[in-house]
């Protein structure tokens, strides 16, 4: 017997669960269907770095104590090149605007708690295996239970949101003739290192070295992130503990008075694939892509979670006018509203990639390249209007 609700929900991500808090807050009926346990996704370290208009955006809506009264507001950042040291203030040339850490499985904790707490329904340990009905039918998602017990569950819906993140079935479902994906593959790939060792610096720091990028994001006062430029090809076997060790404190130039790296238990390691892709359009008949389901960047610029948030906050705008005015204007050009954000996080994170990353050992114009990115570091330093650029965007001091 197929369950009904108004707007069912494919992902209990951060773009899932905004968007289901907000809708339940309007009183639109919705259910949010997660292939992993609760534990899991609560548990699933992954970003961390929340922008200026997110947090505002969060606190608007009442979803933001946790990080609040947790999270640790930063108001600049370092580059590190050849012994030399740029700190760069961003929240005094961006109108006192701050970034917050807060880890992403911590936030996606807060507004589980928050969805459930108010009555939502999440049926946690459901995988999606099919939706249909996106165009002129009426939409039903089907999923199978992780527990073989229990029956499949079909929900009929009026709205689909694909929350399900880069590798879900959302955008998969819709014919290529009526989406484009357009991507680029970057020839490098980033060792991230999650570590249970205190920050060495209390700032997030870029080395920018001819061993290739290093990089330092506090996550809390005993747990680190950082991320090793390393090859495509290369896989966590190829850095064992002491190695990435080693290659940390030789790129991020520690010691003296750059900070004294502590080094310690590893808690995860992995290569990412180094990876942009927009979905165009980010909607199709009944369905609507939000977050990874729609596009991914590469951590460059940390923007991943913050596009993901805003695309739920302009989808549940889209469906609250829907179903309280009849409006369909929101919804009917909600990918026009999203994409524009879209590539510019794009073009900042791929500028950014462009400014920290050595070139390619036996880069024919690795000399030439590397003359580039010091003229970008150079004009960083001026504190002039490409400083005060840099800095609203990294930081996300205007609308989103
Ligand atoms: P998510 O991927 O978070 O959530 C999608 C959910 O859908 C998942 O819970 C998944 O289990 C579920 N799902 C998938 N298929 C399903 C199915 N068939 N049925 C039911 N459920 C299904 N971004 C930053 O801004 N800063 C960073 O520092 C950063 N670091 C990252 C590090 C790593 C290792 C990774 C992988 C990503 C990182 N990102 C970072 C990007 C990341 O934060 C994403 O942008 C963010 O999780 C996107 O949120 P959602 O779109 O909600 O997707």
């Amino acid at each position: 017997m197929a369950r009904r609700t108004q707007v069912g929900i494919i992902g209990a991500g951060p773009a899932g669960l905004v968007l289901a808090n907000l809708l339940l807050r309007a009183g639109i009926d919705t259910v949010v269907l997660e292939r992993c346990s609760r534990t899991y996704i609560e548990a699933r370290a992954r970003a961390g770095f929340l922008e200026h208009r997110i947090v505002e955006l969060l606190r608007r809506h009442g979803l933001a104590d946790g990080l609040l009264a947790s999270g640790t507001r930063h108001t600049a950042c370092e580059f590190r090149h050849d012994g030399g040291r740029l700190r760069v203030p961003y929240a005094a040339l961006a109108d006192d605007c701050a970034h917050y850490v807060y880890p992403q499985q911590d936030l996606v904790k807060d507004l589980a708690d928050t969805f459930t707490a108010a009555g939502g329904t999440v049926f946690f340990a459901h995988e999606v295996t099919s939706i249909t009905g996106m165009v002129g039918g009426r939409p039903r998602i089907t999923c199978r239970a992780e527990a073989r017990a229990t029956p499949a569950l079909e929900l009929d819906c009026d709205f689909v949101a694909g929350c399900d993140g880069f590798r879900g079935p959302s955008r998969l479902t819709v014919p290529p003739a009526n989406m484009r994906t357009v991507a680029r593959q970057y020839d490098v790939g980033w060792l991230a290192v999650l570590a249970q060792v205190p920050p060495f610096s209390p700032e997030v720091v870029y080395a920018l070295h001819e061993d290739g990028f290093a990089g330092q994001m506090p996550r809390t006062a005993d747990v680190t992130r950082f991320y090793l430029q390393c090859p495509a090809t290369d896989t966590a076997d190829d850095w064992p503990d002491d190695r990435v060790w080693h290659a940390l404190g030789r790129r991020l130039a520690t010691g003296a008075d750059g900070g004294r790296l502590t080094t310690g238990r590893i808690l995860q390691k992995g290569v990412l694939e180094m990876r942009s892709v927009v979905a165009e359009p980010m909607q199709h008949g009944s369905l609507f892509l939000a977050g990874d389901a729609a596009h991914v960047l590469t951590p460059v610029g940390a923007k991943g979670m913050n596009l993901a948030i805003a695309d739920a906050e302009t989808l549940a705008q889209g469906m609250i006018a829907r179903y309280r005015h009849g409006d369909e204007s929101i919804l009917g050009d909600y990918s026009a509203r999203r994409l524009p954000s879209v590539w510019a996080a794009q073009e900042f994170s791929d500028w950014m990639l462009n400014l920290i990353h050595a070139p390619a050992p036996h880069a024919p114009d690795r000399a030439f390249r590397e003359q580039l990115r010091l003229a970008r570091l150079r004009r960083l330093a001026d504190a002039g209007t490409h400083a005060a650029a840099f800095a609203q965007t990294y930081v996300g001091s205007g609308r989103g």
